[in-house]
């Protein structure tokens, strides 16, 4: 019988205990000032979604996204006599009509000389935004190489921005962190997920994504499950209807495991073997095997796959108000 609980699997190896207060260094309570607390599912100890939590993931992909960049210099508009001083011109402020058309031109109007402007890449010459980058354009280095580039290695920082909405999902909101060529931090909207997580199982209700809209899974699929609430070790779950495809995935706890990332060692983590085929477009990057470990109290610590090369490791994270990594 090769089905068993999470519970008596981890038992067999060290004992209950550990199951309890194994994964992470939580703080020790005695027996008898235990508070008492709502029950949890297995699944909601081992990734919370609690407003305000947050992940700082190292992410490695083989495919790659466009840094971010200021396209072109940007004009100042005519000079204006701001007389009720809010910041734009309004009608009847006298203005300097530099360009001789009988109107005035601000900052959003198309440049025409001799109309100042902000000469980002400091040639002299005006540039009209091209939509590409240009050498001496601000730039936010995502992948850090200092060089505008496409970024494979990113650096993702994940919050829950919405929880327990009528509809009981949880908004992960993404952002890559970087630095601008001018030596500003910054940060790009990267990706929107939701999931539940309740005596349901965690599951996976979509993904906005960056590099494609029109994959917003949960208007085209059923929701994909993750994990059970109580994963029982080596029981499949099967996620199967996609519209328009075949697409499905296949989720089981392998057991658990050990796993040291910059954000801390976490011990016995539930390691997850996920078998995704049949997404199409974008979501093609999901087919194939991947592997997910999530820490008690803490979350996902870990992903491989499933492409060869692509991992996501823990940072740091701030989780029901405990900071990770801890401090030495
Ligand atoms: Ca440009
Ligand atoms: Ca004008
Ligand atoms: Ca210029
Ligand atoms: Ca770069």
């Amino acid at each position: 019988m090769r089905a068993r609980t999470l519970k008596s699997a981890v038992c067999l190896g060290a004992g209950a205990l550990l199951l309890i207060g194994g994964c992470t260094k939580k703080k020790s309570t005695s027996p008898v000032e235990e508070p008492v607390e709502p029950t949890l599912t297995v699944m909601q100890q081992y990734f919370p979604l609690d407003y305000g939590d947050s992940w700082t993931w190292e992410v490695i992909r083989d495919y790659w996204i466009p840094e971010e960049f200021v396209d072109g210099d940007s004009s100042l508009g005519e000079p204006f006599t701001d007389v009720n001083q809010n910041g734009r011109h309004d009608d009847l402020e006298p203005y300097e009509d530099l360009n001789d058309n009988q109107k005035y031109d601000g900052p959003n109007d198309p440049w025409t000389p001799p109309v100042p402007f902000a000469d980002r890449n400091a040639n002299g010459d005006y540039d009209a935004p091209n939509g590409y980058w240009n050498q001496g354009e601000s730039f936010l280095d995502i992948d850090g190489n200092g060089v505008y580039s496409w970024a494979d290695t990113l650096t993702l920082c994940a919050t829950v921005s919405q929880s327990g909405t009528p509809e009981g999902l949880t908004t992960l909101d993404g952002r890559l962190l970087g630095t601008y060529s001018d030596g500003h931090p910054g940060e790009m909207w990267a990706e929107l997920d939701l999931y539940s997580n309740d005596s349901l199982g965690l599951i996976w209700h979509g993904h906005i994504d960056l590099e494609d809209t029109r994959d917003f899974l949960g208007a085209l699929c059923e929701p994909v499950e993750i994990a059970a609430a109580e994963p029982l070790e080596g029981e499949p779950i099967l996620s199967t209807h996609c519209l328009f495809t075949n697409a499905g995935v296949i989720s089981v706890l392998e057991g658990t495991e050990d796993v040291n990332v910059p954000a801390g060692d976490f011990e016995d983590c539930l390691r997850f073997k996920l078998y995704a085929t049949g997404w199409d477009w974008s979501m093609e990057k999901y087919n194939g095997v991947s592997y997910r470990w999530y820490a008690k109290d803490v979350g996902l610590v870990k992903s491989t796959g499933p492409r060869s090369g692509e991992s996501r490791v823990l940072k740091s994270a701030v989780v029901s108000g405990v900071s990770y990594p801890g401090v030495p």
